[in-house]
């Protein structure tokens, strides 16, 4: 009888996952044997984000094929989605889970294709993937695609600020991030483009430039207590004096028509690899992002900050609870704002009295002041008229 009970759960097993999990293309997994992870990383990882331990995948059978040799459990990408994954029990089901991992962490990778024609253009501006894959304090963990027009700046060796890709060679980022003004040595930064976390460098997915241009506002003023004017652009060009390619993880946001405002309350997203704790130390090692909403242009001014650190040059949003906020390392980089399912970059993160206190706002930078500086400086008129942006009847 417990024989028969068994062979019955057995099958039960077998048809959830056949259904469920198993309706890919699999022909890397016996192909290349990527199930024998024996030869492909040191450091194998069987454990998926919400900390369940993979199952082997010999465990499991389809019609079409079997894993029978393949006797570990370690996480595998043989589907190329956004992460590597490995089927995990969750109650009484079998399903997949996605692992702590990038794909170069289990196989040597390829540089993305460099196809000039693959480009972002003013009309396809602020599309993405949504891929939110785990949740942590103060907001979520999120995967690059979610969030492509996110460019890390470095100096030297270290995280300086982020940014926002605007146009294939071009980052929207904040003034404050260049201390030195005009005199700062553009030879020592380097932009990133689809990274997912700041100390691992992921081939497939990133992209690498030089810092050709450095424009910072010309009424920006480094000594002056509110950061008027906290905008600057930069110039990306990579080894081969390409500028970005259109990927999965490197897409470029929209600039909203000049003026243009959204209802308080509204809710936008900001993203960055800066600190992730109240007075902590540690910058994140991943991408984050949060979601906050627009405060009264009144209320910032009068209730939470005085006239004279906020002007109309900036616009102000908070977390609910005032418990998801940027903080230091986010500074230049998105506040973007999702209409009409396209993503339209409205703010730069440029200050805030401490991070996530109550009643101390984040500061941005309203991108929306700055249009036609914007297409002054980069030559790129089309970019800077929010053509993808609803028209008014
Ligand atoms: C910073 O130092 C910084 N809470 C950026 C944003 C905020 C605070 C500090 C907003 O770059």
């Amino acid at each position: 009888m417990k024989c028969i009970l068994r062979i019955l759960l057995l099958t039960c097993t077998l048809c959830f996952i056949e259904a469920v999990s198993f309706n890919h293309d699999f022909s890397l997994f016996t192909d290349k044997c990527i199930l024998d992870g024996s030869k492909e990383s040191k450091n194998e990882v069987s454990v998926t984000v919400s900390g369940r331990i993979c199952l082997p995948w010999n465990s499991f059978q389809n019609r079409n094929h079997s894993f029978s040799n393949c006797y570990h459990n370690y996480c595998r990408n043989p589907d190329k989605r956004i992460q590597p994954w490995c089927i995990v029990r969750r109650r009484n089901r079998y399903v997949r889970e996605y692992c702590d991992i990038t794909d170069r962490e289990i196989k040597p990778s390829n540089p993305p294709k460099s196809d000039p024609s693959k480009q972002d253009r003013e009309s396809s501006c602020g599309e993405r993937h949504l891929n939110r894959i785990t949740k942590i304090i103060g907001g979520s963990r999120s995967m690059v695609e979610s969030q492509p027009w996110i460019a890390a700046i470095f100096k030297g060796d270290g995280l300086i600020c982020g940014g926002t890709l605007i146009a294939p060679c071009w980052v929207l980022t904040a003034a404050h991030c260049f201390p030195g003004g005009k005199k700062t040595q553009i030879k020592r930064y380097s932009v990133f483009l689809g990274k997912n976390a700041i100390n691992e460098t992921d081939s497939i997915k990133e992209q690498q430039f030089n810092v050709s241009k450095l424009v910072v506002h010309e009424g920006f003023d480094y000594t002056t207590e509110n950061f008027n004017n906290d905008i600057a652009l930069l110039k990306i060009v990579d080894s081969n004096g390409k500028c970005a390619v259109k990927t999965n993880s490197v897409r470029t946001a929209c600039i909203p028509p000049f003026q243009q405002m959204l209802p308080t309350g509204f809710y936008c997203e900001i993203a960055g690899y800066g600190r992730h704790q109240k007075g902590g130390f540690e910058y994140s090692r991943y991408l984050k992002q949060a979601q906050v909403r627009l405060v009264s242009q009144n209320d910032c001014q009068n209730k939470y900050y005085s006239k004279d650190e906020v002007n109309k040059n900036v616009l102000c949003a908070a977390g609910r609870d005032w418990e998801e906020d940027a903080c230091q390392g986010d500074s230049g980089g998105p506040l973007v704002c999702e209409v009409n399912n396209t993503m339209f970059l409205f703010g730069i993160i440029s200050w805030g009295k401490e991070c996530s206190k109550k009643f101390n706002p984040g500061v941005y930078t309203k991108v929306t002041n700055y249009n036609n500086w914007i297409s002054m400086h980069t030559g790129l008129p089309k970019y800077t008229v929010g053509s993808r942006y609803p028209q008014k009847d």
